[in-house]
C-alpha cells in the first residue's frame, strides 16, 4: 500500500483500506484520478487483509465532477464508467466519505459505492444540466432509484447543491458524522458495515421506487408543463427528463444506454460547448493581469449612496443583504421616506415568499439610515452616487463628495454610460474614483461592470472586485467608453433594429426574432419596459421619430399602457395599429419603400453588429477578453447561455461569414458603421476570438 500516482493513495487502517484522492483545487476526475481509483480498488480487492474500502478525498472538496477540461479532448482510458464498475462490483464493501461538495461524476462515483456518510456541511447535486448535459455516468438511473422520479427530476434539471441532512432524509447519505471527523467517522462506519456483514448494497438493484411510478407518464408531463418557461431554448433539461423517464420505464442496463446516447448528443452539440466556456469564463472574468490577488484591499465597513431612487435603493440593499451598514442620502425628505417604503416592501415580499425571515427583515432595515446631507457620508469607506445621468449633476456631487468623504474611501458613480475620467476631475483624488455600474433592477440582476478610470488605482479596483463577489454579482472590468460594454453594444443593436423598421420591419417582427433566438424580449418590448421616455423632453420633442411621436401621444411604454405595443390590463402585449401606421406614415414621408425582411436578415442586422462592436471593445482594450464582454451580456442583456454570449455565438458562426454578411449589408448598416480591423484580421486567418490570447 501507499501511493498509486501523483494524485491517489492507498492506506491500510486494521482491516479497512483509505483510497484517497488528492488532486486540487476540486479532485474533478481526471485521467489520473480515474486510473488512480481503479487501480486504488484492484490492489483493494486483491488484499486478504483488506474487508472494506473507505473513498477519500483531501482538500476543500470530495470529488467534484469529471474534469470539464478534458471534455472535448480524446477521451483516455479508464473511463469514468470503469471506475463505476470498479466500485460498484467490488467484493468488498466500499463506503464513500463525503466534505466539500459530491457533485456530477462525484456524486456518481459515491453511488456506485455501498454506503455513503458526509459532513454537515457536506452537499450532493448532479449540476451537469448547467454545463449543457446530463449525469453521463449513470447518474440519471442510480438517483431516481434512491429519491424517486420526482425529486430525481427537481435535481437533474436545476443542478442544486442538496444539504447533507436534506441528502439523509431523502436516502442520498446513510449516516452524518461530525463535522471535522469525516475519515474517522468514516472508519466507524466500515467497521460496523463489516461486524454486521451489511450486504454489497447496489443503487442499480433497488427498483421500488421507479416501478412505483412506471404508467404514471403524468409524473413527466406536468414536471414539462410547469417548467416550460424556465426551460425555454435549453436542450439540456429535456435530456434530463427523457433519462428519468427511461430509468423509470426500463431495466437499468437499457437506461444507461439511453442516458449514454443522450449525454454524448449534448456533447457533441454546440449548447453544452456554449455552457461550458461560459463556466469558464465566469472564473476568468475574476481575474485582472495587473491586479494580482494579493493587491492591498481597502476594508469597506460602511457604504455610502447617493440617491434612494429604484437604482439606490435597489444598490443600498446588496450591502445591507450582507450585513453592512449603509447611509443613503435624498434632498428631499418625501424622496428618502419613498425608497426606504420601497425597499421595505421588496424585503417584505421576499420574506412572504419564504426567502427570508421576517426578522431578518427589520435587521436589514435597521442597517439603512437615511438623510438629507452629503456630509452623513464623511466616515464611509465607499459612497456610491446614484443619481440623475448628467454629468453637470454628478460633477457638483463629486466635488462635494471629496470634501466631505474621509481620504482613503472609495468613490464610485453608477452612470451607465457617462465618462468616468471626466467624473474624475471634479475630485483631488482621481485615483479613488470608479464606476459601479449596476444594472436595474440592482438587488436582483446579477451583474456588475467596474468601471476603471484612467487613474483609479489598483487597491480600489482589488476591493471593488472583491466586494461584488461577496454582494453575490458577476463583475466585469472595463474601460471607459460611451456606454461601456454592455450598453456600447445595445447601442449597435438598437440602430439597427431602428434602421429595420424603416425598410418594412414592424417592432414585433424584430422581437420575435430576438425572443426566438432565446432573448428575454426584444429591443421594442425592452424600451416599452424600461420606458420610452428615458432621455426623452416634452419641449425638445419634435415629432422626429417613432419613439418621439410615440411619446408625446403620451404612449411612453408599459407604464402608460401603451408604447410601441398595445397593453391589457396583465400587461399581455398585442400589435398596436397606431404605431403600425406611425412607422408607416414615417416611410411616406421618407420615401421609403416596405420590402420583406427575412427573419435570417432581422437575426444577422442585429447580432452581427453586436459581434463587431465587441471586436472594437477588444482592440480599444475596453475589455480584457472577448468572454468578459460574452458574461456582461449574458448576466446584463439576457442572452441566451446556451449561445454563449456575442462573441462566442460570431466564433459559432464563423467570424468569416460575419465579415461576409456585414460587407454584404454594407449601407443598410447606416453611414457610421465600419467593420473592425480586427474582427476583419481574425476572419482573414480564420481564427476565432477564443484564439485571442
Ligand atoms: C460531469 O461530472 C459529467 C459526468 O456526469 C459524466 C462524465 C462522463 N473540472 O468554482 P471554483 C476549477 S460534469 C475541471 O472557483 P469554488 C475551476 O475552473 C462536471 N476544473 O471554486 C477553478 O479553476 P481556476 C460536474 C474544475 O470553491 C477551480 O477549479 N461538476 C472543475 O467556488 C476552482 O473552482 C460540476 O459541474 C471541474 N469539474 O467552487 C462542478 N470544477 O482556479 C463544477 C472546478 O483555474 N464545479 N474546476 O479558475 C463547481 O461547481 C465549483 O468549482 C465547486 C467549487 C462548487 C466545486
Amino acid at each position: 500500500m501507499g501511493a498509486i500516482n501523483a494524485v491517489t493513495d492507498l492506506t491500510a487502517q486494521g482491516d479497512v483500506a483509505v483510497l484517497t484522492v488528492n488532486s486540487p483545487p476540486v479532485n474533478a476526475l481526471s485521467q489520473q484520478v480515474r486510473d488512480g481509483i481503479v487501480k486504488g480498488m484492484q490492489q483493494a480487492i486483491a488484499d486478504s487483509a483488506v474487508k472494506a474500502v473507505v473513498l477519500i478525498c483531501d482538500g476543500r472538496t470530495f470529488i467534484a465532477g469529471a474534469d470539464i477540461t478534458e471534455f472535448g479532448k480524446p477521451p483516455q482510458s479508464p473511463s469514468l464508467h470503469d471506475v463505476c464498475d470498479a466500485i460498484e462490483n467490488s467484493s468488498k464493501p466500499v463506503i464513500a466519505a463525503i466534505h466539500g461538495t459530491a457533485l456530477g461524476g462525484g456524486l456518481e462515483t459515491a453511488l456506485c459505492c455501498h454506503y455513503r456518510v458526509a459532513v454537515p456541511s457536506a452537499k450532493c447535486g448532479l449540476p451537469e444540466v448547467h454545463l449543457g448535459l446530463l449525469p453521463g455516468a449513470g447518474g440519471t438511473q442510480r438517483l431516481p432509484r434512491i429519491v424517486g422520479p420526482e425529486q430525481a427530476l427537481q435535481m437533474v434539471t436545476s443542478g442544486a447543491h442538496v444539504d447533507a441532512k436534506t441528502s439523509l432524509a431523502a436516502g442520498l447519505l446513510d449516516e452524518i458524522v461530525p463535522e471535522g471527523e469525516l475519515r474517522a467517522g468514516a472508519l466507524a462506519y466500515a467497521k460496523k458495515v463489516i461486524a454486521e456483514k451489511r450486504p454489497l448494497r447496489k443503487v442499480r438493484d433497488m427498483n421500488e421506487k421507479v416501478a412505483a411510478a412506471r404508467g404514471k407518464p403524468e409524473i413527466f408531463a406536468d414536471f414539462r408543463k410547469a417548467n416550460a418557461r424556465k426551460f425555454r431554448g435549453f436542450l439540456a433539461p429535456e435530456y434530463n427528463i427523457r433519462c428519468i423517464e427511461a430509468a423509470v420505464n426500463l431495466p437499468f442496463d437499457q437506461g444507461i444506454a439511453t442516458e449514454r446516447k443522450l449525454f454524448m448528443e449534448l456533447m457533441t452539440g454546440t449548447q453544452s460547448a456554449a455552457q461550458r466556456y461560459v463556466f469558464f469564463a465566469e472564473r476568468q472574468v475574476w481575474k485582472v493581469p495587473d491586479v494580482p490577488d494579493d493587491t492591498a484591499t481597502i476594508a469597506v465597513k460602511k457604504v455610502g449612496i447617493i440617491g434612494a431612487g429604484t437604482m439606490g435603493g435597489g444598490i443600498a440593499m446588496n450591502f445591507a443583504n450582507i450585513g453592512i451598514p449603509v447611509a443613503l442620502v435624498e434632498t428631499k425628505q418625501d424622496a428618502l421616506d419613498r425608497g426606504f417604503g420601497v425597499i421595505r416592501k421588496n424585503y417584505e415580499s421576499t420574506a412572504k415568499r419564504g426567502k427570508l425571515k421576517p426578522e431578518d427583515v427589520e435587521k436589514r432595515m435597521a442597517l439603512l439610515s437615511g438623510s438629507l446631507q452629503l456630509e452623513s457620508l464623511a466616515d464611509c469607506d465607499l459612497v456610491i452616487e446614484a443619481v440623475f445621468e448628467n454629468m453637470d449633476v454628478k460633477k457638483e456631487v463629486f466635488g462635494k463628495l471629496d470634501s466631505i468623504v474621509k481620504q482613503g474611501a472609495i468613490l464610485a458613480t453608477n452612470t451607465s454610460a457617462l465618462d468616468v475620467n471626466e467624473i474624475a476631475t471634479a475630485t483631488k483624488r482621481p485615483d479613488a474614483v470608479i464606476g459601479l455600474h449596476f444594472f436595474s433592477p440592482a438587488n436582483v440582476m446579477r451583474l456588475l461592470e467596474i468601471v476603471r478610470a484612467q487613474k483609479t488605482s489598483k487597491p480600489v479596483i482589488a476591493t471593488s472586485m472583491q466586494l461584488a463577489k461577496k454582494i453575490g454579482k458577476i463583475a466585469a472590468l472595463v474601460g471607459v467608453c460611451p456606454g461601456f460594454v454592455g450598453n456600447r453594444i445595445l447601442y449597435a443593436r438598437q440602430l439597427q433594429a431602428q434602421a429595420m423598421l424603416m425598410e418594412g420591419a414592424m417592432p414585433w417582427d424584430v422581437d420575435k426574432v430576438l425572443y426566438d433566438f432565446g432573448m428575454p424580449m426584444g429591443p421594442f418590448a425592452m424600451s416599452d419596459l424600461a420606458g420610452l421616455d428615458i432621455g426623452w423632453s416634452k419641449e425638445k420633442s419634435k415629432s422626429s421619430t417613432v419613439r418621439e411621436v410615440l411619446c408625446e401621444m403620451d404612449r411612453r411604454g408599459q407604464k402608460t399602457g401603451a408604447g410601441f405595443y398595445d397593453y391589457d390590463a396583465e400587461r399581455n402585449a398585442k400589435p398596436s395599429p397606431v404605431t403600425e401606421k406611425i412607422i408607416k406614415d414615417f416611410m411616406a414621408k421618407a420615401g421609403a419603400q416596405a420590402r420583406k425582411i427575412t427573419d435570417q436578415e432581422i437575426l444577422e442586422r442585429c447580432t452581427y453588429p453586436m459581434i463587431n462592436e465587441g471586436a472594437k471593445i477588444l482592440e480599444e482594450k475596453i475589455a480584457i477578453r472577448p468572454s468578459d464582454i460574452d458574461i456582461v451580456w449574458i448576466n446584463g442583456y439576457g442572452w441566451p447561455v446556451y449561445r454563449g454570449g456575442p462573441m462566442f455565438y460570431g466564433d459559432t458562426v464563423g467570424l468569416k461569414n460575419v465579415v461576409a454578411k456585414l460587407k454584404e449589408y454594407g449601407p443598410k448598416l447606416g453611414a457610421g458603421f465600419t467593420l473592425s480591423p480586427l474582427l476583419e484580421q481574425l476572419a482573414a486567418e480564420g481564427k476565432r476570438f477564443q484564439d485571442l490570447k
